[in-house]
């Protein structure tokens, strides 16, 4: 029998081989978003609609995965696919985009959604920097961080994105490292089925392979070894002495809820104001 991977059913083969850098931990969250499907036995994309904005990680949606698919402008995947969710609810919306994309330019956009809890499913590939416009300083990069724009040292303090979005409306919080594959993997099938209402929201924390990993003169694979010890399930970090966190990443579900997301209160509303016209 032909050994078939896993990712086969879900990846545009005559777009192959990605233009992604050799390395790049993109092909991995391809790949936990293909198995996440798969696993949920969900082969028919057709209800799903895929929407990006510019930079490395937006490609992964478009072209690569078979779905429809949306690449917009740089920082604006939010208000599209708030735009596809109001005009057609029954679409399971889902967007992929970088740290630059959504913590940066498109920052606005993403602190709204959430806090209004709109019905989208937003996954951050957080890789560090600006990738496809070769690595400059974004506002995920740690403190100290060389990149080409802050060739000294980044004295800025980074954004915790996730962090952010726990304490507005969303409904689902989740950050992993590349390293934790099959979490990230069981929380996409988590934020696709059991809680598939409101504002959900994933962090993949995955360096850039070109323009931080290697930028540090480290290889991919001690990249990975470095950054399994980083990642800190969020109950031990939470135990750690303040000294101490710095440094490291907590990972985990930080939140899920079922609260009533933006399209049940809208649909409700509109009951109301239709109501309230019929009763006039
Ligand atoms: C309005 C606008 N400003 C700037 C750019 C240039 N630009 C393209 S991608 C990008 C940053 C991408 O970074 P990120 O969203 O983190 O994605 P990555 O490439 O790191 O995956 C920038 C600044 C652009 N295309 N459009
Ligand atoms: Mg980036």
């Amino acid at each position: 029998m032909e050994a078939r991977h896993p990712t086969r059913d879900y990846v545009r083969e005559e777009v192959l081989p990605t233009t992604f850098c050799p390395g790049c931990y993109n092909g991995i969250v391809m790949n936990a978003m293909a198995l996440a499907f798969k696993e949920l036995g969900i082969y028919d994309l057709r209800s799903y609609v895929f929407v990006s904005g510019i930079g490395c990680a937006s490609w992964i949606p478009n072209p690569y995965l078979k779905a429809d698919s949306i690449h917009t402008l740089h920082g604006r995947a939010i208000p599209v696919a708030t735009g596809i969710k109001l005009a057609k609810p029954s679409l399971n919306v889902i967007v992929i985009a970088g740290d630059g994309d959504l913590a940066s330019i498109g920052g606005n956009h993403l602190i709204h959604a959430a806090r209004r809890n709109m019905d989208i499913l937003v996954i951050m590939v957080n890789n560090l920097v600006y990738a496809m416009t070769r690595g400059q300083q974004s506002p995920t990069t740690p403190q100290g961080f060389i990149t080409i724009t802050t060739p000294y040292g980044n004295f800025e303090k980074p954004f915790d994105i996730s962090r952010i979005i726990v304490e507005t409306n969303a409904n689902y919080v989740a950050r992993w490292c590349i390293v934790n594959f099959p979490q990230l993997k069981e929380s996409i099938k988590e934020a696709l089925a059991k809680y598939n209402r409101g504002f959900r929201f994933i962090e993949i924390w995955a360096p850039c392979i070109t323009y931080v990993v290697r930028y540090e003169g480290k290889t991919a694979g001690g990249a990975l070894k470095e950054m399994s010890k980083k990642c800190v399930p969020l109950s031990d970090y939470e135990k750690l002495p303040m000294e101490k966190r710095d440094g490291c990443i907590a990972v985990g579900v930080f939140k899920k809820e079922l609260k009533p997301s933006f399209i049940d209160l809208y649909k409700s509303y509109v009951e109301k104001a239709v109501g309230g016209v019929n009763g006039i």
